[in-house]
């Protein structure tokens, strides 16, 4: 199939599920074109089934706000003309369903029909598309959309509950290379750049939003390293990270906390790690925490949204609920001071990320394109 795919080029979640997706299916022999305003951060050209098409939005003085919905939906009807793609796949409603619905009148237009996906991803849903100035747009989009798929079970109730969804919801759930898969036991990587011998490494990755309640984090390490020697690991960029740094300082901790900025090495920096934190408000899926099962890294997160469906409460880490950052910091001292059980969750967490093996998830999409294909 020729797939065209589009979505935001960033270190977010949902960036990375549709980057990885068309790196896979271009392995698993399809011709793939991502379409968006720069090359996806984990893209590598190199391989010829996948191509980059850039959406450029010229500047102009008189608007405001450029139209970059306009520009994409342009960019696509050249490009499903010029490859003759067969299906669209566009990740994140906002505004990728509105672009895609619009370049699929223009085609229909000039007589070709294509079929478009919308994959959610969650804060498209439950903190932006809701919101009374986007919802009417966001409703319109998914519901002109061939298939729709959600990637948690969670987030599909939320998107029937929070809009008026008249298509049935796939739900494929996110998944994970893993190829990476490495136990802490055997990894190569070189912890001790990191922490000494008798410390333990507790990780977070994110985009440092306030939905990931970086404050939480913070709190619960500070009551970790009361009781065990132990360094924590910041990694990403965001809007809450100039205070995490600020409260570090305030908390006298700051020698124990190091602040990466973004990394393309996730795996790299997850094969140090003895845990994971991910107290989040809301997360659709909860990627990250997926990518650090997939190195062998157990979890304490919070019980929002689809993180139920990844972390398995008392197996892979521990669920608690949102803001309850006495029973995490528990959780996390006691599972790090018992280090035959830690080793059990270690095994635990590999073994539950195995469940989203991209080899088992991305022949899901192939059906739903199919299936899309078939609509028609
Ligand atoms: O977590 C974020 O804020 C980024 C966001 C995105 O759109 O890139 O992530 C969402 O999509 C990811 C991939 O499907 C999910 O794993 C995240 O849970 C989800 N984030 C939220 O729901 C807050």
């Amino acid at each position: 199939m020729k797939i065209a795919i589009v979505c935001y080029p960033t270190f977010g979640g949902s960036g990375v599920v549709a980057t990885e997706l068309g790196l896979e299916l271009a392995r698993r022999g399809h011709e793939i074109h991502f379409i968006t305003y720069s090359q996806p951060v984990r893209l590598a050209l190199l391989n010829p089934n996948v191509h980059y098409h850039e959406v450029h939005v010229p500047e102009y003085p008189l608007f405001h706000y450029q139209p970059y919905e306009l520009a994409l939906s342009s960019k696509l009807v050249d490009m499903v003309k010029l490859y003759k793609i067969d299906v669209l796949h566009v990740h994140y409603a906002i505004p990728h369903a509105y672009a895609g619905y619009m370049a699929k009148q223009m085609l229909a237009d000039e007589g070709i029909c294509i079929p478009m996906v919308t994959t959610l991803h969650g804060t498209d849903i439950t903190l932006v598309g809701n919101h009374p100035f986007y919802k009417p747009a966001v409703n319109f989009s998914i519901n002109k959309s061939d298939v729709v798929t959600s990637v948690s079970q969670s987030l599909k109730d939320d998107t029937n509950r929070l809009f008026d969804i008249t298509n049935d919801i796939v739900v494929i759930p996110n998944f994970i290379e893993l190829y990476k898969e490495k136990s802490n036991e055997n990894s190569p990587c070189q912890r001790s750049l990191i922490a000494s011998e008798d410390e333990v490494i507790i990780t977070h990755i994110s985009n440092f939003r306030k939905v990931k309640r970086i404050d939480d984090i913070i709190r619960i390490f500070y009551e970790v390293q009361k009781e065990i020697p132990s360094k924590l690991m910041m990694v990403g960029e965001g809007p809450e990270k100039e205070n995490a740094e600020r409260m570090c300082d305030e908390l006298g901790i700051q020698s124990k906390v190091i602040f990466f900025g973004n990394s393309n090495e996730i795996d790299e920096i997850l094969c140090f790690s003895d845990l994971f934190l991910l107290p989040s408000e809301t997360e659709s899926f909860g990627l990250a925490a997926l990518e650090a099962m997939a190195c062998g890294v157990p979890v304490i997160s919070s019980n929002s949204g689809g993180l139920p469906e990844v972390n398995k409460d008392g197996f892979s880490g521990y669920l608690s609920d949102v803001g309850d950052v006495a029973k995490m910091s528990r959780d996390a001292i006691s599972l790090l001071k018992d280090k035959e059980q830690l080793k059990q969750f270690k095994a635990n967490a590999l073994a539950t990320a195995k469940l989203f093996d991209i080899k088992e998830i991305v022949p899901m999409y192939e059906q739903v394109y199919n299936q899309a294909i078939d609509s028609k």
